[in-house]
């Protein structure tokens, strides 16, 4: 697919879904319209007409305009972009999208949360869905993973009954988007394959600062397979260039009331800023031999392949530059699996992936309703398609020539097989062997190394995240017996001191060493599962709140904004109402939002302007609780001009990410650094004395 293709489908999109301005309102027929304000009556107070076609048309489309939301994953966002492969991905495989490296090939990526409803909050504790579908010219390849590298269950026959543990209970259908209640943690403690998947989803890779910071994994062993049929096995990887950034829990608390569409505002502002998000997709390659050698199986979904044992070979890159333009026909229809594959690319015998390869079809059947579902725009193939599958419900497809199957003569057998074409998907030819059994692998028995592992490799304020996240979602848990078993069967065989914090913090008592059998691992940490470990590389898009009042300094917001700007970052300037302020020297500063309405959680980092008096700001609540909340939630600030005697009504003490000044310039620097660290984790004892 080249840039110039590119152009054409997009040509060919906006004159087939043609732009609405300077258009008229017709029927689904095209009538014209002449009044859509009132119905057909008989008198102008009497009955609507049945002949009233216009109210019918209208009425009949809306009465179905919802189709059943996703059982999971029905919370998302969308954007389309593109995909660009690195030199020497043949060596691996022979997908065209990965080895032709002159090609753009155009994707749909579509980022959505598990347990939620569709109208449900983003910021909520949850595994992050990324699915991405890559329009090649060989078909339609879809990488259909999350942002967390290992999976709950290992086999897809447990994954209903998972997922009606998670979801909202089944008699009052309370909570919504969250995992701390007791079906969750009743399937949990009944389950201990779960253990290290719920070390990461009780970690702050639960909740990212926005879904541009976001890791994605393909979580299961996949196959490449290159021109000469030789097979690798691989585990997906993309990696954010903008760095992995996570909130702090309150926030996510706050964030969920104060704006729930927060995530996918973040990914739509960027997108239109002309921010691009780009990630990097690559792959641990690895050989059947190799993994022979090592003390976990790679067909177990419940465990990752440390990075010390197979480094990441970057594929390519991709970037997201489009936002939708109809989230329904775009974000709802689109119908991901992870049996799209191309030539090049295959499956392992992973029993999650094995049930997934059927799963999603079927979901596709029951919620588009028609087999013919990869005919809708978002679905359908770039590259020519020729097929003998016929009518159905919605087929939009016109066949011409006489034959609708193979071998046929009277078209001269066309469409024919692809055969002996290196173009055409032909299985790997994997020797299997054995008995027919309904059984768990004894390599798959080890449920506790490597939750251990990911905790043991996570920095001290990651560690205290996961024991606080523990302890809250327990607390949710109504029966203790549920409480308990999580304590006895799952942490104290993950870490003693872990066990022992949540059992304090629920006033159990945690037993003193583990109670099941544990493997020793081999890879005791591993590098790259802290997120410290993807620190962002500048602070592009970052939100900045101006605070200012009337008598504020003009000069010094030009200043921040002109900065803000020079970074590609965002400054906005809050006063108490929407109304520009005067400024001290009685200019008006032109205000972006009110304090009230844009609050703290929304943005990376503030600046109190100075100029303004300081005993306004000691009598306005609302602007003193936005500096506390920002230094609650660990954020960086400026305070300008006479603001060490805030610091002190406030209570605070200064460190490392406050800054008071009566320059901007003179910190600017250094403030960048810190809104590029994102938190200052330094802080967090000192910040739990300040009311949340
Ligand atoms: Fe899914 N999953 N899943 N899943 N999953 C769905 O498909 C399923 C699993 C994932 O953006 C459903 O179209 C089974 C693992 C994402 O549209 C459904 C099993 C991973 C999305 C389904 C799994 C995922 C889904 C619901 C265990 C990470 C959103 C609606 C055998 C690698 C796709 C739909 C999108 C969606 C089934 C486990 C990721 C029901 C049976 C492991 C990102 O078909």
């Amino acid at each position: 697919m080249t840039k110039k293709d590119n152009a054409k489908i997009k040509q060919f999109e906006d004159e087939a879904f043609s732009d609405p301005k300077g258009t008229e309102l017709t029927t689904s027929l095209g009538v014209k319209v002449e009044d859509n304000q009132n119905s057909l009556k008989a008198g102008e107070r009497g009955a609507t007409l049945l002949e009233d076609f216009l109210l019918r048309d209208k009425l009949i489309h809306f009465d179905r305009e919802r189709i059943p939301e996703r059982v999971v994953h029905a919370r998302a966002v969308g954007a389309h972009g593109y995909f660009e492969a690195y030199e020497g991905n043949d060596k691996w495989t022979k997908a065209d999208f990965l080895t032709n490296t002159k090609t753009q090939t155009p994707i749909f990526v579509r980022i959505s949360t598990v347990q939620g409803g569709r109208g449900s909050a983003d910021v909520v504790r949850d595994v992050r869905g990324f699915s991405i579908k890559f329009y090649t010219q060989q078909g339609n390849y879809d990488l259909v993973g999350n942002n967390i590298p290992v999976f709950f269950i290992q086999d897809a026959i447990k994954f209903p009954d998972f997922v009606h543990a998670v979801k909202p209970e089944d008699h009052n259908e309370i909570p919504t988007g969250q995992s701390a209640h007791d079906t969750f943690w009743d399937f949990i403690s009944l389950n201990t394959e779960t253990a290290h998947m719920t070390t990461w989803v009780m970690s702050d890779r639960a909740i990212p600062r926005n879904l541009r910071s976001i890791q994605g994994f393909g979580v299961h062993t996949f196959r490449l397979i290159n021109a000469k049929n030789e097979a690798h096995l691989v585990k997906f990887h993309w990696t954010p260039k903008q760095g992995v950034a996570q909130v702090v829990w309150d926030e996510a608390l706050k964030l969920n009331g104060k704006d729930p569409d927060f995530h996918r505002r973040d990914l739509t502002d960027a997108i239109n800023q002309g921010n691009y998000p780009e990630w990097v997709l690559g792959a641990q390659i690895f050989t059947e031999e190799e993994a022979a050698k090592w003390d976990f199986d790679v067909l177990d979904p419940t465990k990752l392949v440390p990075e010390e044992l197979v480094p990441v070979t970057p594929l390519g890159k991709f970037v997201l530059n489009r936002n939708t333009d109809e989230f329904f026909a775009e974000t709802e229809q689109v119908a991901f699996s992870p049996a799209n594959v191309v030539p090049g690319i295959d499956f392992s015998n992973d029993p999650l992936l094995q049930g997934r390869l059927f799963s999603y079809t079927d979901t596709h059947l029951h919620r588009l309703g028609t087999p013919n579902f990869n005919q809708i725009p978002i679905n359908k193939p770039v590259c020519p398609y020729h097929t003998n599958r016929r009518g159905g419900f919605a087929n939009h497809d016109i066949h011409k020539g006489q034959a609708n199957y193979e071998p046929n003569s009277v078209d001269g057998n066309y469409p024919r097989e692809a055969k002996g074409n290196p173009q055409a998907f032909t299985s790997y030819a994997e020797k299997v062997e054995g008995s027919k059994l309904r059984i768990r692998p004894e390599s798959f028995a080890d449920h506790f190394s490597q939750a251990t592992l990911n905790y043991k490799s996570l920095k001290k304020h990651e560690q205290q995240h996961i024991k606080d996240a523990y302890a809250f979602e327990l607390s949710k848990v109504k029966r203790e017996e549920i409480r308990k078993r999580v304590i006895d069967q799952i942490l104290v065989n993950i870490d003693l001191d872990l066990a022992q914090f949540v059992a304090d913090e629920l006033g159990l008592d945690a037993p003193k060493k583990p109670t099941a059998k544990l493997h020793e691992a081999k890879i005791k940490t591993s590098e790259k599962l802290t997120i410290e470990a993807f620190p962002a590389p500048d602070i592009k898009q970052r939100k900045i709140a101006v605070l200012v009042h009337d008598g504020a300094n003009s000069a010094s917001v030009d200043a921040v904004k002109k900065w803000a700007e020079s970074e590609n970052a965002i400054a906005e300037v809050l006063a108490p109402n929407a109304a520009p302020v005067k400024s001290k020297n009685g200019k008006e500063i032109a205000v972006d939002g009110r304090q009230n309405g844009e609050p703290s959680v929304t943005y990376d980092a503030v600046v109190v302007i100075d100029g303004n008096n300081l005993d306004t700001f000691k009598k306005d609540g609302v602007a003193r609780h936005y500096v506390l909340e920002t230094y609650k939630h660990l954020k960086p600030f400026v305070l300008l001009g006479d603001k060490e005697a805030l610091l002190d009504t406030l209570g605070l003490e200064p460190d490392a990410a406050i800054f008071t000044t009566d320059d901007f310039k003179a910190v600017a620097k250094d403030f960048k650094a810190a809104i590029q660290d994102h938190r200052l984790w330094d802080r967090e004892e000192k910040a739990k004395a300040v009311p949340a």
